[in-house]
């Protein structure tokens, strides 16, 4: 390519230059101000416990809440006949790993949002490397699907397929900090695998305030077997 040829040459390209310096500026402004600041929030339960494991998920309501960043992978794995972890957070297109390290067979099965089955064998032997099951793409649609075994109905886990990059789940103190959400109004979801009915979302101007948010679940879970 040869530089100084053609009709941008001279007015018209400092002209060119000029308009594509002044672009980059807005979109350095925009990106500073997309960038946001931290969103912390304190869960409790309806007896006022902090309430771990809640999907806590930011939605912006002044203009559209982007797409999230897809999550590549998830694993959950069977040990000691529990599901680990019980909760997980996907994006549409994730694939899902299953993995038996029991020594004996576990017959996985989704239900509510996607539906799959298929058995994993056990390892056989103590320490015996990890069985994989069947491949599982998650198809998308948000909210949770449930995970369960036919063999011990005991098991269950949970995967909440999220529509928004602004989610997380509570630690064991029901704390929460999602990093560069947005400053303005946004509406904050909470959703626990023990919940039957959808909680409304509370809404909240972001940056505001800089305490946690404090958020209360509308039931008291019982603790995991
Ligand atoms: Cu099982």
């Amino acid at each position: 390519m040869s530089r100084g040829t053609g009709p941008r040459r001279g007015g018209a390209g400092r002209a060119l230059r000029h308009l594509v310096r002044a672009a980059v500026a807005l979109a350095v402004a925009a990106s500073a101000r997309a960038g946001g600041a931290p969103l912390s929030v304190q869960v409790v339960d309806a007896s006022g416990q902090p309430a771990a494991q809640v999907v806590v998920s930011v939605r912006l309501r002044e203009r559209a809440t982007p797409a999230p960043t897809p999550i590549p992978s998830v694993e959950i794995t069977q040990q000691g006949m529990r599901f680990q972890p019980a909760v997980a957070i996907v994006t549409a297109g994730t694939r899902l790993r299953l993995t038996n390290r029991d020594t004996f067979d576990h017959h996985v099965r989704g239900t509510q949002g996607q539906s799959f089955e298929f058995r994993i064998a056990g390892t056989g032997e103590v320490a015996g490397p990890p069985k994989e099951g069947a491949e599982v793409i998650i198809q998308g649609g948000i909210g949770p699907i449930q995970l369960g075994c036919f063999i011990h109905s005991r098991m269950q886990a949970h995967l909440y397929v999220t529509d928004t990059p602004w989610v997380g789940l509570t630690d064991a103190q029901g704390r929460l900090t999602l990093p560069e959400v947005p400053e303005g109004a946004v509406a904050v979801q909470l959703w626990h695998p023990q919940q039957f009915l959808e909680q409304p979302p509370t809404f909240w101007r972001h940056g505001t305030q800089a305490a946690p948010l404090p958020l209360a679940l509308s039931i008291t879970p019982r603790s995991r077997r």
